[in-house]
């Protein structure tokens, strides 16, 4: 009994990762010209500890960072730089246009629309958690979140 507690504790541990999920994860396709783009998606944290998230890479552009929208008292949108994402236990954290998103820079390639790319999410405790996000038009990713505020 002892030794099945032990590896179940051991399974237990190497599952850490699964505790983050992604759903409904979108890349904009842009037009050639356009070396930017962002990632929206909503992760869900399914363990027992908050997960204090504090960068993301892709291999499909030199470089990647969580940024915020903030409105400001004039009515003018601006993004800035966040350096730590917090998904609570339990809890689910959503990236949306207008609020929080991937902000990816310096595309290596133009993406289109029905590809994906990798994104990776680092934690403080240097974990990694590794997610493909399919690469939609504006249009069919602005569908997608129509539908989601009408199913919630
Ligand atoms: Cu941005």
């Amino acid at each position: 009994m002892r030794n099945l507690i032990f590896f179940l504790s051991v399974l237990y541990s190497f599952n850490v990762c699964a505790e983050l999920t992604m759903e409904s994860p979108r890349v904009r396709a842009m037009p050639p010209s356009v070396s930017n783009t962002a990632a929206f998606f909503t992760l869900h944290n399914s363990g027992q500890k908050d997960i204090t998230l504090t960068s993301v890479s892709t291999p499909a552009a030199t470089r990647s960072e969580f940024h915020q929208h903030s409105m400001s008292d004039k009515g003018v949108m601006s993004m800035s730089h966040v350096e730590k994402v917090q998904i609570k236990a339990g809890e689910s954290f959503e990236f949306k246009s207008g609020g929080h998103h991937v902000m990816i820079m310096g595309l290596m390639k133009p993406l289109r629309a029905g590809g994906n790319i990798e994104l990776t999410l680092h934690d403080d405790l240097k974990t990694q958690y590794h997610f493909e996000v399919p690469v939609m038009s504006i249009m069919a990713a602005q569908k997608m979140e129509k539908n989601e505020h009408t199913h919630h």
